[in-house]
């Protein structure tokens, strides 16, 4: 029995990753570039056993469908094959969100898994390792591997994955606070979002050659430390990202009224004199950088459009972390 433990946290991306070259792989159209966030993460156990005669998933406690341990199980295979291990397993994950919102990342929870497996399997893989296998979970997970900021590179399989974007630790100076619309189903998961984006928008051709700029400006806006700067290009990127699903067939949306309001609520905030901008995901929830300083400011405006529970406030969050196990379990032998 190989028993590992691995906690990560999620990200969110300033510069977006909407749209796959190739499904299988897991490689994107673009390169992203994301914050790493310490409110959401993922804690996950995993037990390889000779007795197990199938890989069971167990997400809070609850045992998972067929459907969705299968997606894990191709996960595992992969591993399987690199790590020279037969065994079936058992995977226990634990999604910390503050509230039932919605919130719970395939990033987070895929960086965790393979932090878990190559603890149990003693794989000793790199940072960049890591972030390709977890790429081939689910694409934003590369970027949770690193605490801060992330950029995926958008490569081969061998070298598709994420590296560090070095800040200088500013990233310590910056908020993110979260605005929880609704707790629904998206009618359009994002893997479906953005293959149907990609097959057919008629402004992907403008979203790919916007990114790359956005990238480049993001990128100056670091090493600049220049927070309008930053906080422009990300609300301009997640705009266009959004904008590509209006011209896609059939048409889609992932804003809600309520979403419309929190944007409109940010742009307020602004033109009071307090730099804030919104991004937004495959999802109604909008997200509000800001600096540290003005974090409190910017909530307080924000409670008298929205309650206390629908605001969420997150700084910067670490990379994976290897979880000590809580019994003695040995790893497998190298
Ligand atoms: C991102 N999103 O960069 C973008 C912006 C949603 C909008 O990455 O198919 O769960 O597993 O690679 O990573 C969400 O998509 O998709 C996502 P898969 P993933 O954060």
């Amino acid at each position: 029995m190989y028993k590992g433990k691995a906690r990560a946290y999620t990200n969110i991306a300033l510069i977006k990753y909407w749209g796959k070259k190739d499904e299988a792989l897991i490689l994107p159209m673009n390169n992203s570039l994301s914050l790493t966030l310490d409110a959401f993460y993922t804690e996950t156990s995993i037990t390889f056993a000779e007795d197990f005669a199938e890989d069971r998933f167990f997400l809070d406690g609850i045992e998972q469908s067929a459907a969705a341990t299968k997606k894990i199980s191709a996960f595992l295979d992969m591993i399987r094959s690199e790590a020279d291990c037969p065994l079936y397993a058992s995977i226990d994950s634990r999604n910390f969100v503050p509230t039932a919102a919605g919130l719970a990342s395939s990033a987070s929870g895929l960086a965790a898994l393979a932090g878990a497996c190559n603890e149990a399997l003693n794989m000793q893989l790199s940072v960049e390792e890591l972030s390709r296998l977890a790429r081939k979970g689910s694409g934003s997970a590369c970027r949770s591997i690193y605490g801060g900021f992330a950029e995926w590179q958008q490569g081969t399989d061998d070298t598709s994955y994420a590296l560090q974007v070095a800040s200088d630790d500013w990233e310590n100076d910056l908020s993110m606070i979260f605005i929880l619309i609704n707790d629904q189903e998206k009618e359009v998961s994002s893997r479906d979002g953005m293959r149907r984006t990609v097959e057919t928008s008629s402004f992907y051709d403008g979203w790919l050659t916007a990114a790359a700029k956005d990238l480049v400006t993001i990128k100056q806006a670091i090493a600049d430390k220049d927070f309008a700067a930053l906080g422009a290009v990300t609300e301009a990127n997640a705009l266009k990202m959004h904008g590509t699903t209006l011209a896609a067939q059939p048409p889609f949306t992932y804003w809600s009224p309520e979403s419309l309001r929190a944007m409109d609520c940010v742009r307020h905030i602004r033109q009071q004199g307090l730099p804030c901008y919104f991004t937004m995901d495959a999802g109604p929830n909008v997200k509000v950088l800001c600096q540290k300083r003005d974090e409190q400011a910017i909530l307080d405006a924000l409670q008298a459009n929205f309650t206390p529970e629908q605001l969420v406030l997150a700084h910067a969050g670490s990379g994976l972390t290897a979880l000590p196990l809580e019994n003695d379990v040995p790893k497998m032998s190298k």
